[in-house]
């Protein structure tokens, strides 16, 4: 034994490995107990319920498959489902193995792949393979003694850890055979290597245990298990000096009782009434399997979907436009057998930006509501963009993008304003300062130097600037982070207050917010229009 184990005390949670912890449970002067369980979920229960070990139990795994005890599932099936209870606990398991599964040779292939697992220990019963369950019959054959040594050495000598636990389980005394036999089995499977015995009985008493336990004389520890004589205080296997004992197979029974009563109920009322209440709830089985942390990785892990809301102003006629404007607004222009607004919609969509209302004004009824969220600016032939975006106002709520409706972009030109961190960013197009509409002709901090590493933000100084102050021309594009949104609104609010908001253009709403806040200008060189002019109409028809 490594002497870097320390007995288990029982009391505080151990943080050494799991064949480690079994093995110090196996040697404490405590009695120490472990529970069955036969699947992920039952290995969760046993946990929680406090207990320091599992015992993964072969006739609760073959009857949770549906099949007998007798090695009716392969044991890489059985392996199977030590795998689930491993991942679904972190207590020591202790696996049933059987017999091992034929000789020496599959013993170690068995409990390499059980350390692999991660699983503590195995109990080998000396049988002989296909088993049969010890309380089915009487006067089962034993295995030979030397040649079951063989098993157990050959299983010590292939464990891969160090703490691997091989419990050597004599059925010497349920098949009949006088109390020397099990003592003479117990002797020579302790020196063959085993690291505890596991002395079964199938007595109604406890006697046949502790008149093992006079005559073994604490030479290693030993493992019972309960099943028949389980009348016995336990006191008395902690006087008898016994090491572990395994409570075997009462979470398999008590889940066969449970799930009989429901599924008699459901089945003769006809309804889940009578046992909605008896019956574990839906969001339970969420906690055991831990959906919360689920949730939280899903944080850690997936790409954030944003909700990015948009506000197409698309109420003025255009001025310039007259005589193609005589019953459509600007944004239902025709530019290649599509109305501009949809091409602007769709450019939108294509970066996330799905969620929009379009405020309309002029000749609203050319603007159909089906398939696009409409809001009316009532007043559009005597207020200006500002009262429009106010229109809006209930929307301006989270990360926004506001745009003219007249204004056709690439969408690269979008994603970029969409990872701008400020609060307020406008698009400013840097290789243009003779705007027809010097309203949108900004001025920033520093130019746009057009070097590949030019990321650093610039900050809006002045709107409708003299071309040559100019740093570029707004593009009628605007990204509002959430507070950004909050400021808009609360200056919108403002305006509205000092009468300025009827006649205001956003330029204006730009220029009172940089005098409080910071308005970022993200630079851009061209991939944009606005149609403003029938040359522009013209160029829009072949933008593509
Ligand atoms: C098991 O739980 O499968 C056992 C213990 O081997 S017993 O059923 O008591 O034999
Ligand atoms: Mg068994």
């Amino acid at each position: 034994m490594p002497n870097d184990i320390q007995p288990w005390t029982g009391r505080d949670l151990p943080t050494a490995s799991r064949p480690a912890r079994l093995r110090s449970m196996l040697l404490s002067p405590e009695l120490a107990f472990i529970m069955e369980a036969h699947s992920g979920l039952s290995a969760k229960i046993v946990e929680e319920a406090g207990f320091q070990g599992i015992w993964a139990s072969g006739l609760s795994i073959s009857a949770m498959l549906g099949v007998r005890d007798n090695n009716e599932a392969s044991w890489t099936q059985v392996l199977d489902v030590l795998e689930y209870m491993a991942d679904a606990s972190s207590l020591p398991i202790l696996v049933d193995g059987d017999t091992g599964y034929g000789n020496f040779n599959n013993v170690r292939r068995l409990v390499r792949k059980l350390c692999e697992r991660g699983i503590a220990g195995v109990c080998l019963e000396d049988k002989l393979f296909p088993k049969t369950n010890s309380f089915l019959g009487e006067r089962q054959p034993l295995a030979d003694v030397a040649e079951f040594c063989g098993r157990i050495r050959a299983g010590k000598d292939a464990q891969t850890d160090p703490d691997f636990c091989i419990v050597a389980r004599t059925e010497a005394l349920i098949s009949g055979y006088p109390m020397d036999e099990a003592l003479r089995r117990a002797e020579a499977y302790h020196a063959a290597g085993a690291d505890a015995i596991l002395v079964h009985s199938k007595k109604a008493d406890a006697n046949e245990i502790t008149g093992f336990m006079k005559l073994w004389d604490n030479r290693c520890p030993i493992v019972i298990v309960p099943t028949m004589y389980y009348a016995t205080p336990t006191e008395a296997f902690r006087e008898a000096g016994i090491s572990m004992v395994i409570w075997a197979n009462h979470l398999v029974r008590s889940s066969i009782s449970a799930m009989r009563e429901t599924a008699r109920k459901i089945a003769t009322t006809e309804s889940l009434m009578e046992v909605e209440d008896r019956v574990t709830s839906v969001r339970e089985i969420f906690k055991l399997t831990g959906n919360d942390e689920l949730e939280e990785a899903g944080q850690r892990y997936l790409p954030t979907t944003r909700n990015v809301r948009g506000v197409v102003l698309a109420a003025s006629r255009g001025a310039g436009l007259a005589s193609v404007t005589a019953d459509l607004p600007k944004a239902m222009l025709d530019v290649r057998g599509k109305p501009l607004l949809h091409r602007l919609l769709a450019t939108m969509g294509e970066s996330g930006v799905n969620d929009v209302a379009v405020v309309r004004g002029y000749r609203a009824d050319a603007i159909p509501a089906d398939g696009i969220k409409v809001l009316d600016n009532k007043a559009f032939d005597t207020t200006g963009e500002a009262a429009s975006l106010a229109c809006a106002l209930p929307r301006l709520k989270g990360e926004t993008v506001v745009v003219y409706g007249d204004v056709l972009f690439r969408r690269y030109i979008l994603d970029g304003l969409l990872d701008s961190k400020a609060d307020i960013t406008v698009a400013v197009d840097s290789t243009r300062r003779n705007a027809a509409n010097g309203r949108d002709l900004m001025a920033a901090d520093r130019a746009d130097t057009a070097g590949y590493y030019d990321d650093a933000p610039a900050k809006l100084t002045a709107v409708g600037a003299a071309p040559e102050q100019a740093s570029g021309e707004w593009i009628g594009l605007m990204h509002l982070s959430e507070r950004g949104a909050d400021l808009v609104r609360d200056e919108l609010a403002a305006m509205e207050a000092d009468k300025t908001l009827a006649t205001a253009d956003l330029p204006s709403l730009l220029e009172r917010l940089m005098k409080h806040t910071t308005v970022a200008v993200h630079y851009i060189k061209g991939h944009w229009l606005d149609v403003d002019t029938h040359a522009d109409l013209a160029e829009a028809r072949n933008f593509s």
